[in-house]
């Protein structure tokens, strides 16, 4: 059973008109109080502060998951400051976490990963070295269907449905931008022909259209940035 506290709050983090709903997660015994994200909000928002419980019902069953999952929340493009959430071993405690997150749609401009645990979404990471990710951009008239494809996409990574050689797909990103959501699957390094498998399956089982770009992250290093690095493969 995991027993989480989540620390939830409402302030307003762009200097424009949106208000969006931020939540760290704290699992108990860490010192909320020491949280970078809290401490920031506290100066401004005082009144907003709600603490709640959450998860803590023991499931009648456990069912295990093939890998642990890590789930990640970072703000805009700071990914410098990408926030663990909270990792997950069986289906129950995925829906647990999952359920109490709020939708990435609700925040103006964040980000979410779920990656197997041990491995950050960093391109840097050993176990990244060499590989890269599927890339497919959300159109913005498609909004709403944003935390749906998310939701998909996670189940076929934690489900290892995508391709055979699941152990290839080693997480998944979800990015909401001004500029056009965007949802991408890294893979470890490997050959052309299972990049172009994974990508076809993700299209099919996503039911996705639009074009898919694998960027590696080696070109992303040099340009600092993966959306703007060159395509390796597209389909
Ligand atoms: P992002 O939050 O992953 O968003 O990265 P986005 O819009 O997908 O950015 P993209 O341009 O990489 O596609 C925001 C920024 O954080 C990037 O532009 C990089 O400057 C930096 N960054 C992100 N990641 C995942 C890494 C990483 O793994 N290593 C390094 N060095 N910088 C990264």
């Amino acid at each position: 059973m995991i027993r989480t506290l989540f620390y939830i709050l409402d302030g307003v983090f762009s200097k424009k008109r949106h208000i969006v709903r931020c939540m760290p997660v704290v699992t108990e015994g860490m010192n909320v109080e020491a949280h970078p994200l809290v401490k920031k909000t506290r100066k401004r928002k005082r009144r907003n502060r709600v603490y709640f419980p959450l998860v803590e019902a023991p499931s009648p069953r456990s069912d295990p998951l093939h890998r642990r999952w890590t789930f990640y929340y970072w703000k805009d493009n700071e990914w410098d400051k990408v926030l663990n959430v909270a990792t997950v071993g069986t289906i129950q405690e995925f829906w647990g976490i999952y359920n109490n997150l709020p939708p990435l749609s609700s925040l103006c401009k964040g980000n979410y990963a779920l990656f197997q645990a041990g491995t950050p979404p960093e391109w840097e990471h050993p176990t990244n070295k060499g590989g890269g990710k599927w890339i497919w951009e959300n159109p913005s008239a498609n909004r709403e269907k944003l935390d749906v494809l998310w939701r998909d996409l996670m189940l076929l990574v934690i489900g290892e449905s995508l391709i055979q050689r699941s152990e290839l797909v080693v997480g998944g990103t979800v990015h909401s931008r001004y500029s056009g959501d965007r949802l991408n699957l890294w893979m470890v390094p490997a050959v052309n022909d299972q990049l172009q498998l994974c990508g076809r399956a993700l299209r099919e089982k996503m039911n996705i259209g639009g074009s898919l770009h694998y960027k590696l992250h080696s070109d992303a290093l040099v340009a600092k940035s993966a959306y703007k690095s060159r395509a390796f493969l597209k389909m």
